[in-house]
């Protein structure tokens, strides 16, 4: 390529090419330049946001660098690619993890403070990116972090929301939500306006036979939205491949608005079309695990889907390859069922318009796919209304029914005994109006289909996919375990852990091979260690009461035992079992003499989490908690013994500050409900321990620390639904101790009991779906060991140090790892 480029044109852009940032000096010369030009600022009005800009402009300028050569890299070498579809990446904050990545942090912080500002409060003026709800989005960009360190070619595929999740404040002691508009200043976007896609809608499907008598389909007459591609570059730690995150934004496919009609006096109908083509890409859907089955929601999918593998396809054809080789270069892995039109999509693209035979494209679309499972909860499983489809895509539709008789046929002729097999796994549900099932379309159109954590992965072998095993083998099904990635979840988020482990390890290699932490055990009865161990957790907890002080206007004490739930607020993960503790709790302190009470151990209760703004008794638990912490918190009795704090718009930069700072964090999901949960992970590699079900990545956190070193309780998974049975047709008598918690609520003493009684009779009158008052003992139990083990300083700190040691095995790295051997196929 370059040789086609006259030379001296060569000399000159070589001369002149962009270079890196390299000394302290070359660095402030960048920011001063960034801020007095592309922000046109200067001395006397830059502030911190400006500081800010001016940083991460320039950083920017070296990820840009090693962007491109990656991709003209990539681009020369055309190896297989890694594509990871997901509608949500939470990335939070960019800048921080750009400097650890590219390297040059102490020079950014030493060049900072000669211009006047320190690194913390210019990191502190981002805006985080929250384009997801929870655990599944942060997943998706911890995966991110791991593909670019890890060197693989990858890309991510997402929206591009002018609004994020929103933004939680509490008014009141209830949720209030804010809509979150991101985009204000964002430098590590670039638009790509040259790089577009035209996404049909709506029409009809024409069928005629051309010359050689072949079918043909053609989808015609509908509604064209444009898709425009946003950059965003993804730099590795200690590499130099910097990935692509692509972000799609949705325009009208007539430019601004549309001049016929504006012309003849139709200027609202003309903007209308404008708004309706933006309103795709406007905003994140803010369910977590939940389904609701709105058309703009489906419209988003298709969008993002058609516009991905567009892309994908083109990248794909300016190879020149044989359509066979189209597996041996492109693995598409589907995060969760969301990006499942992908599969009918790239069917459309092979047979209607490259003119391949159904088998053969189908052939070749099995084998692109993966399909990542993330819950196995019934509300959360997608269903679309066939009626709906057939309306906004019905050349899919035609496909889906045509993959589905094919695949029905293929049952039937391997299970010609079991009738009822057929509609247990068809892709139609035979409903009022018919549903599309996309679960079933997901694994069908995908050669592996893997859970998130062991129990999860076998609980899908056994409930939902239980039929699909019979029909493809168990091989088909697999398992890969959540991880983390210990760049940000260790060393940003506790840069003074990272910096002993590394005094001890002889430097940061555990930072990409986080299995080294082993070696941390031999220090577990090194004085040294121990004492600078204890004084970095005691030093989180006083940065966390400090933005506890700031942010709720209370004050905690950093030497109570901090006991942390921070999640999305969920029935399931059962926030309202551990503020039932907490109210437990408090009537019994209420209950001792003063002498007593001088024995008890103080515990801060630090809640967080969003609620979806339709999910009342989510919002209602929210309201407890809150109306606790009043009580609780102004009690002249209780002082320091107990404080209940609600930790307003929980997110992850916050988690970065709270991760950190727990003794014992809770994940105490009903047993069998929570896939894996991956902030499990965080706090036990922050030395903190875990209070917690036999549930999800739980079980495997406590095969790699020991026992003795997690607190677990509850019933387990295969019980779960004998107890929700003996509930409806035994007497179901309510645990006498959470009785006592619903007599007090009753009795008004965290204010009008009625707001409350909606949440208490889900439990007492409406069968106890989550075995709330099954398991209530066995927690109270279980956090009174707590507070007997933290009374000893000692062997508590053996076990938190004993545990980091044993972490290795939940880095992102490693998942990605398995996901390459297993899945892609890719090096
Ligand atoms: C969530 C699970 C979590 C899991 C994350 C990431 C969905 C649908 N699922 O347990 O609830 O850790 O996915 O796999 O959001």
């Amino acid at each position: 390529v370059e040789a086609s480029i006259p030379e001296g044109q060569r000399a000159a852009w070589k001369k002149f090419s962009a270079t890196e940032f390299k000394t302290k000096d070359e660095f402030e010369g960048e920011v001063v330049k960034h801020i007095e030009t592309t922000l046109a600022r200067s001395l006397f009005n830059c502030d911190e946001l400006a500081a800010y800009g001016g940083t991460a402009l320039a950083f920017r300028d070296r990820l840009v660098i090693e962007w491109n050569r990656t991709q003209q890299q990539q681009s020369f070498a055309d190896p297989k690619r890694v594509y990871y579809l997901s509608l949500e990446f939470l990335m939070g904050r960019a800048l921080d993890n750009a400097m650890l990545n590219v390297g040059m942090k102490d020079v950014a912080k030493e060049g900072l403070g000669e211009l006047g500002f320190r690194m913390e409060d210019v990191i502190s003026q981002e805006r985080d990116a929250a384009l997801g709800n929870g655990g599944l989005g942060r997943l998706a960009a911890c995966f991110l972090d791991s593909l670019a360190t890890l060197n693989f070619p990858a890309w991510g595929y997402a929206l591009r929301y002018k609004y994020g999740i929103f933004k939680q404040e509490i008014v009141d002691g209830y949720q209030v939500e804010v809509p979150d508009y991101w985009l204000d200043f964002n430098p590590w976007e670039f638009p790509r306006h040259d790089v577009t896609v035209d996404v049909q809608f709506y029409g009809n499907v024409r069928k005629y036979m051309d010359e050689s008598g072949k079918q043909v389909s053609v989808w015609e007459n509908g509604e064209i939205v444009t898709a425009v591609a946003y950059d965003a570059p993804i730099p590795g730690y200690g590499t130099r491949t910097t990935n692509n995150l692509r972000l799609w934004s949705s325009k009208a496919s007539h430019g601004e608005f549309d001049f016929t009609k504006f012309n003849s006096g139709e200027y609202e109908a003309s903007v209308a079309d404008q708004q309706r083509a933006e309103t795709i890409s406007a905003v994140l859907y803010p369910n977590d695990s939940l389904e609701r089955g709105k058309e703009l929601r489906l419209k988003q999918q298709y969008f993002w889907c058609a516009a991905s593998l567009f892309d994908i396809v083109r990248r794909f054809k300016k190879s020149r390859k044989a359509w066979k080789e189209f597996p041996n270069q492109v693995a598409i892995q589907l995060n969760d069922t969301h990006p499942t039109l992908a599969i009918p999509e790239l069917q459309r693209i092979l047979i209607d318009q490259e003119g391949l035979e159904w088998d053969e494209a189908w052939s070749i679309v099995q084998k692109t796919f993966g399909y990542t499972n993330h819950t196995v909860l019934p509300e959360a499983l997608e269903k679309w209304s066939v009626p709906l489809f057939q309306h906004l895509l019905p050349r899919h539709l035609q496909i889906i029914y045509d993959i589905n008789l094919n695949f029905l046929h293929y049952v039937e002729r391997n299970f010609p005994k079991d009738r009822e097999m057929l509609g247990r796994v068809s892709i139609i549900e035979e409903s009022n109006p018919k549903m599309v099932r996309m679960a079933y379309l997901a694994v069908i159109g995908s050669h592996k289909v893997n859970g998130v954590a062991e129990l999860h992965s076998d609980l899908i072998k056994t409930t939902i996919f239980k039929d699909f095993v019979k029909v493809y083998g168990p091989d088909k099904f697999t398992n890969v375990t959540n991880g983390i990635t210990p760049r940000r979840w260790l060393h940003q988020a506790n840069p003074r852990l990272s910096e002993l482990i590394a005094s001890k390890l002889g430097g940061y290699d555990f930072l990409r091979d986080l299995t080294l932490l082993h070696k941390i055990e031999a220090y577990v009865d090194d004085k040294e260690f121990r004492k600078e161990f204890q004084e970095i957790k005691y030093a989180n907890k006083v940065r966390l009461a400090k933005y506890t002080k700031e942010a709720n206007g209370i004050s905690v004490n950093p030497s109570s035992l901090f006991d942390i739930q921070v999640k999305r607020m969920h029935e399931y993960k059962r926030q309202q079992l551990n503020i039932f503790g907490v109210i437990y709790r408090y009537l019994e302190l209420k209950d001792m003499s003063p002498e007593d009470r001088k024995k008890v151990q103080p515990r801060v209760s630090f809640f967080g989490g969003k609620a979806a703004p339709g999910y009342w008794m989510a919002k209602t638990v929210i309201h407890l908690i809150n109306q606790v912490g009043a009580v609780v918190n102004n009690d002249k009795d209780i002082g320091d013994l107990l404080k209940v704090i609600f930790l307003e718009d929980y997110n992850v930069s916050k988690a970065e500050i709270i991760v950190p700072a727990s003794d014992i964090s809770e994940h105490i999901s009903t047993a069998g409900t929570e896939a894996s949960g991956t902030s499990n992970m965080k706090f036990v590699l922050n030395g903190g321990l875990v209070i917690g079900t036999c549930d999800g990545a739980n079980i495997e956190i406590t095969r790699e620390v020991g026992e003795d070193n997690i607190f677990l309780f509850g019933n387990l998974s295969e019980d779960v639904e004998d107890l929700r049975h003996a509930h409806f047709y035994s007497e179901f008598h309510i645990d006498p101790m959470l009785q006592r918690v619903f007599d007090a609520i009753k009795e008004g003493r965290f204010g009008d009991a009625g707001q409350f009684s909606a949440l208490v009779n889900s439990i007492v009158e409406h069968g106890d779906y989550y075995l709330v008052s099954d398991d209530f003992k066995s927690y109270i139990d279980t956090q009174k060991l707590i507070d007997e083990a933290y009374k000893d300083q000692e062997t508590w700190l053996t076990k938190t140090i004993t545990s980091v040691s044993r972490m290795g095995f939940f880095s992102s790295d490693r998942c990605i790892d398995e996901y390459a051997e297993m899945i892609w196929n890719v090096e």
